[in-house]
C-alpha cells in the first residue's frame, strides 16, 4: 500500500520501454534540474526543510537517450559561500525504475545551500546542482 502511494506521488518516472519518447522526470510539488544527458526531479520530506532537522529526498532520474543507463546516483549538499558541506553523509537507496530515496540530510544553518546530484554512467559522472535557500 505504501509502495503504491509512492508510485502515485512519483507520477512519471521513465518506463524503460518508452525509451524512444523524450523522458520527463517530475514529482508533484518537487523541483527539477537538467544536465546534458539526464533530467532529475526531487522533493524533500518533510517539506519545507527546517534548519537543524534531518530530512529525506525522493528523487527520480531519467535519461534523455534510450541507451543511457544510470549506474549510480550520489547525493550531497554544500554551502558554496561558506565552503563547507553537511555534517552528515546521506545514504541513497535505489528503488528501481529511476526512483531513489535519499536519507539523512541535514542543513545545519540558514543561507544558500546547494544540492549536488552525481549521476554515474558508462561515460563517467554528470553533476547536477541546484540552490536551496534556507531561512
Ligand atoms: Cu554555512
Amino acid at each position: 500500500m505504501r509502495r503504491r502511494a509512492l508510485w502515485a506521488l512519483l507520477c512519471c518516472a521513465c518506463l524503460p520501454d518508452s525509451a524512444a519518447l523524450a523522458c520527463t522526470a517530475r514529482i508533484e510539488g518537487g523541483q527539477r534540474v537538467e544536465s546534458t544527458h539526464y533530467e532529475l526531479a526531487y522533493r524533500p520530506h518533510p517539506t519545507p526543510v527546517v534548519v537543524g532537522q534531518h530530512f529525506a529526498l525522493d528523487v527520480i532520474v531519467c535519461a534523455r537517450a534510450p541507451h543511457d543507463r544510470v549506474a549510480e546516483l550520489r547525493v550531497d549538499a554544500r554551502m558554496p559561500d561558506h565552503r563547507h558541506g553537511m555534517n552528515y553523509r546521506p545514504s541513497v537507496t535505489d528503488r528501481g525504475g529511476g526512483v531513489y530515496r535519499v536519507e539523512g540530510l541535514m542543513f545545519h544553518m540558514p543561507g544558500r545551500w546547494q544540492y549536488v546530484f552525481e549521476v554515474r554512467d558508462a561515460r563517467g559522472t554528470e553533476r547536477l546542482t541546484q540552490d536551496h535557500w534556507l531561512r
